[in-house]
C-alpha cells in the first residue's frame, strides 16, 4: 500500500481515486485529461465570478480521524465514521499533504490574515504565549531560552481574509471559535455578523455559577443558553420536533429517543445557525462568505449521548466513544450544512439548489490530539501528526470529481485562493494606513480546478521563538519540494542541531538523514538550510535570547548542517 501511494505520489499527483491502483499510469492520465477542467477560472463557463463560499473548519481533528482514504493516502480510520466528509471527497479534491501552524489560534490566525505568524499583522505564534508551561517547562527555571514575547490576536489594521471578501461586495458572517482574532469579537475585521462562541458554557443555575463544555445551561437569567446573543435560540434543549426533522436526515444509526429532553449540543447550534444563515442569504444578490470554525472535536471531548451510545456498544473505551461520537456528530454538522445548500428553504424540492454557485470546504487547524499513526506527534509538535489535516474542496463543474492531489498546502494560502474566486486583485488593495499588505501565501486555484499539477512555490515554513509547553522546544522547520519529493529539515535554537527526513519514505520522520549523510542529502540538507535562513532574515523572525546573558539567540548559521559532513 505505501509503496504504490508513494509511487503514484511521485509521478502523477491528481488522479482520478476510482482508478488509483487499477489501472497503468497512461489508462490514469487519460481519465485525467478528460476529467480536467481546461481554461483559467474567467474561461470556465460554469464560472460564476463570485460563488459563495462555505468554510467549514474542524478543531484538532486528526489526519487519520476522517473514514475517507482520500485524504490520507488510503488510511482512512477504521473506528471513526465520516460518511458525510467521505461523501465530500468523492464531490471535490483531497489534499494528502494539507497543513496547518501546531496549534488552535497561530493557524486561524495565519488563515485569516494570509500571513506566516512571523507576518507585521500577524505575529500570532502559539495558543496564550510562547511561555507555554508544562511538565518540562514549568516556571523555566533551567531553560537556556527566555522567548519571544508575541501578540494574542492578528492586528485589525492588515488586510484580512473578511476584508478581501468586503471589497468585493460579499457578506461575511463567523459563527463558532474565535482564536487569533479579539473573543468577544471587538475591532474591524471586516466581519459583519460576529457569532463567535466559546465551548466552554457559563451561566448561573440555581444560583451556582456552573461550567459545562459543549452542552448548553438552564441559566437563572436567560435560560437556556450557550453565552451568545447569537446562538441561543438553537439552546433549547432536543425535542421530538428537532430529532424528527433535523437529526433523523441525517441518517443516523443511534438511538435518537436517547436524545428527548436533554440539553443541545453546541456542534449541532453552529450547524443550525449556519443552515439558517443559508437559508436567509439563499436568494440575496449579494454572495456570502459563511466562515464556520467549529470547536468540535477539541478536548474537553463530549459526544452527544445517542452517539457516545453507539461506540460504547461496540466496546471502546469510554474516551475513544466520546472521541468517536464527537467526530461523527462533526460529520453530521457537515452534512446538514452541505444539505442546505441544496434545498435552503427546506421544502423538500431542488430548484431552488446553490450548490452550483458555492464553494464548499472543509479543513482541519492542526493535528489530532490523540494518536496520528503513523505520523509522529500531536497537536502541538511541528511534527507531521501535529500539522498536517484533511483537507477537501468542492465545486461542482469547476474543481474535478474525487481527485486527489499531493501539492502541499498551508493556512496561508486560503486568503489568495479565495480572492481568486471572489475576483479580488489583492496586490490593489490597500491596509489601512494606505500601506501595501503582506501575503505570504500563494494561491492554489489552478490545483483546485485541475489545470496545474504543482505550485511554482516549493517551501513551507514553520517557526516557533518559545515552548509549547513541554512539546516543543525554540526551532525553524522548512519544507521543500524537490521535483515530487518533499524533504524537512529542523534546527533546534538550544542545542544548534539540525535534522531530516524524506517525506515521501519516512512519512513518520524517523530515520534523520543528517546521521552518517550521503552526499545528495547533504547537498539537499545545505539547499535547505540556506533558504531557512533567508526566510529568517527577510521576515526579520524573532528567535528570543539567552537567559544566561540576554543575548539574541542567533540565527541558524547559512551552512550549518555542513558540520554533519564526516
Ligand atoms: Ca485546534
Ligand atoms: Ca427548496
Amino acid at each position: 500500500m505505501h509503496i504504490t501511494t508513494s509511487f503514484f505520489y511521485g509521478h502523477q499527483n491528481i488522479l482520478n481515486n476510482k482508478g488509483f491502483s487499477k489501472f497503468p499510469m497512461f489508462i490514469c492520465t487519460a481519465i485525467l485529461m478528460f476529467g480536467c477542467k481546461t481554461g483559467t477560472l474567467e474561461r470556465n463557463k460554469n464560472y460564476n465570478k463570485k460563488p459563495n463560499i462555505v468554510f467549514l473548519f474542524a478543531d484538532d481533528l486528526g489526519w487519520v480521524d476522517v473514514s475517507t482514504g482520500n485524504t490520507n493516502g488510503n488510511r482512512g480510520s477504521k473506528i471513526y465514521e465520516t460518511p458525510q466528509i467521505d461523501k465530500l471527497a468523492s464531490q471535490g479534491i483531497s489534499f494528502t499533504n494539507a497543513y496547518t501552524n501546531q496549534n488552535c489560534a497561530p493557524t486561524r490566525a495565519s488563515l485569516i490574515s494570509g500571513q506566516y505568524p512571523t507576518g507585521i499583522d500577524n505575529q500570532v505564534y502559539n495558543v496564550g504565549s510562547l511561555n507555554r508551561q508544562d511538565q518540562r517547562t514549568q516556571g523555566f527555571p533551567n531553560l537556556p531560552i527566555k522567548p519571544f514575547k508575541q501578540q494574542k490576536v492578528i492586528s485589525e489594521d492588515g488586510i484580512n481574509i473578511f476584508d478581501v471578501f468586503k471589497s468585493q461586495g460579499y457578506q461575511t458572517a463567523f459563527v463558532g471559535k474565535s482564536h487569533g482574532t479579539p473573543h468577544p469579537l471587538k475591532g474591524d475585521y471586516g466581519i459583519d455578523l460576529p457569532a463567535d462562541i466559546h465551548h466552554i458554557i457559563t451561566g448561573f443555575v440555581q444560583g451556582e455559577k456552573t461550567k459545562s463544555y459543549y452542552l448548553a445551561l438552564n441559566s437563572d437569567n436567560v435560560g437556556w443558553t450557550f453565552g451568545s446573543e447569537y446562538v441561543d435560540k438553537y439552546a433549547k434543549p432536543y425535542d421530538q420536533e428537532y430529532i424528527d426533522g433535523v437529526l433523523k436526515p441525517c441518517n443516523t444509526q443511534s438511538e435518537l429517543s436517547l436524545l428527548k429532553a436533554t440539553p443541545k449540543h453546541l456542534t449541532d447550534a453552529i450547524g443550525d445557525f449556519s443552515v439558517d444563515y443559508i437559508k436567509e442569504k439563499a436568494n440575496d444578490e449579494r454572495p456570502f462568505f459563511l466562515y464556520v470554525p467549529f470547536h468540535a472535536v477539541h478536548s474537553n471531548v463530549v459526544g452527544r449521548k445517542d452517539l457516545t451510545q453507539k461506540y460504547l456498544k461496540r466496546g471502546l473505551s469510554k474516551r475513544i466513544a466520546e472521541y468517536a461520537s464527537m467526530i461523527e456528530l462533526l460529520d453530521q454538522n457537515v452534512g446538514k450544512i452541505n444539505r442546505a445548500l441544496k434545498d435552503p428553504n427546506g421544502d423538500g424540492d431542488f430548484s431552488d439548489d446553490i450548490t452550483n454557485n458555492t464553494l464548499f470546504i472543509f479543513y482541519s487547524d492542526n493535528g489530532g490530539i490523540y494518536r496520528n499513526d503513523p505520523l509522529t506527534g500531536i497537536k502541538g509538535h511541528l511534527n507531521e501528526g501535529g500539522i498536517r489535516v484533511p483537507l477537501i474542496v468542492c465545486y461542482p463543474d469547476i474543481i474535478p470529481e474525487n481527485t486527489i492531489t499531493s501539492q502541499a498546502v498551508h493556512s496561508i494560502d486560503f486568503l489568495p485562493t479565495l480572492a481568486d474566486f471572489a475576483g479580488a486583485d489583492i496586490s490593489e488593495l490597500k491596509k489601512k494606513d494606505g500601506s501595501k499588505p503582506q501575503y505570504d501565501g500563494v494561491s492554489f486555484t489552478g490545483i483546485l480546478t485541475g489545470e496545474e499539477t504543482r505550485l511554482s512555490r516549493t517551501n513551507l515554513f514553520w517557526h516557533l521563538p518559545g515552548y509549547m509547553d513541554e512539546r516543543f522546544s525554540p526551532s525553524t522547520v522548512i519544507q521543500k519540494r524537490f521535483g515530487d519529493d518533499y524533504y524537512k529539515l529542523f534546527y533546534f535554537y538550544e542545542t544548534e542541531e539540525f535534522t531530516m527526513y524524506h517525506l515521501n519514505k519516512d512519512i513518520s520522520e524517523k530515520t534523520n538523514l543528517l546521521k552518517n549523510p550521503t552526499s545528495k542529502n547533504l547537498e539537499i540538507a545545505l539547499n535547505m538550510n540556506t533558504e531557512m535562513l533567508a526566510w529568517l532574515k527577510a521576515n526579520n523572525a524573532p528567535t528570543g535570547t539567552w537567559v544566561e546573558n540576554g543575548g539574541k539567540v542567533p540565527y541558524p548559521k547559512g551552512n550549518g548542517v555542513l558540520k554533519y559532513n564526516n
